[in-house]
């Protein structure tokens, strides 16, 4: 049970042939912008490079289609509540991913909201969790970024995520010092 290939394949900012494939399950991650959707793909595939990142937000506009195994997708999105881009640039992204989730009929296997345990969720995070749970969604909650927390605070910070997240699966993450990945594979997979 591993990552054998993973492989970029397109990308995508409307109907696509590929996304209406039941054949192929969609895994799609989803989070506030930095939060690091595209490392946490890049360190569960092993791939640094494989989805772009940068420390500046607003890094990924598309939806992109990684295919793992030759099996499913990882789905890699933009991210959402980046004050600084224009009110029309943001307008856009949001109405890409309202499409994804909720418009296009499309499914996803799982749907990987990432957070920044640091922060911890924010209301955007929160409301973004509702829609998808109104929607049904099966939903994975990612804590990434916990080599930002203090071991003296970590206890009490994972509490605080759980009572805030509810009913759902939440993993521990950081792509910079590598820890999760397994714990968040087998999730993916059930
Ligand atoms: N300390 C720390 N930094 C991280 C971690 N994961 C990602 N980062 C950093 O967070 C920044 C954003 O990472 P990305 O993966 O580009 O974030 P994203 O959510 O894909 O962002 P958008 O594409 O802009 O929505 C980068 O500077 C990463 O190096 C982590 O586990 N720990
Ligand atoms: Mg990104």
């Amino acid at each position: 049970m591993s990552i054998r290939t993973a492989k970029f394949v397109t990308s995508i900012v409307g109907p696509d042939k590929l996304l209406a494939d039941k054949n192929f399950p969609q895994i799609a991650f989803i989070g506030r912008s930095n939060a690091g959707k595209s490392s946490i793909i890049n360190s569960l595939t092993n791939q640094a490079g494989l989805a772009k990142t940068s420390s500046f937000p607003g890094r990924t506009q598309q939806i992109n289609l990684f295919l793992i195994n030759k099996a499913f997708y990882l789905v890699d999105l933009p991210g959402y509540g980046y004050a600084k881009l224009s009110h029309e640039a943001r307008a856009q992204l949001e109405a890409l991913l309202n499409w994804y989730f909720f418009e296009s009929g499309y499914e996803q296997k799982k749907v990987v909201l990432i957070i920044d345990a640091s922060l911890g969720p924010t209301e955007s995070d929160l409301e973004m969790l509702h829609a998808l749970m109104q929607h049904e969604k099966n939903i994975i909650v990612v804590a990434n970024k916990i080599d930002k927390i203090k071991n003296s605070h970590y206890d009490e910070q994972m509490k605080k995520i759980a009572g805030q997240i509810g009913d759902h699966p939440i993993i521990p993450y950081s792509s910079e010092a590598r820890f999760g990945m397994n714990e968040l594979y087998k999730e993916i997979l059930k």
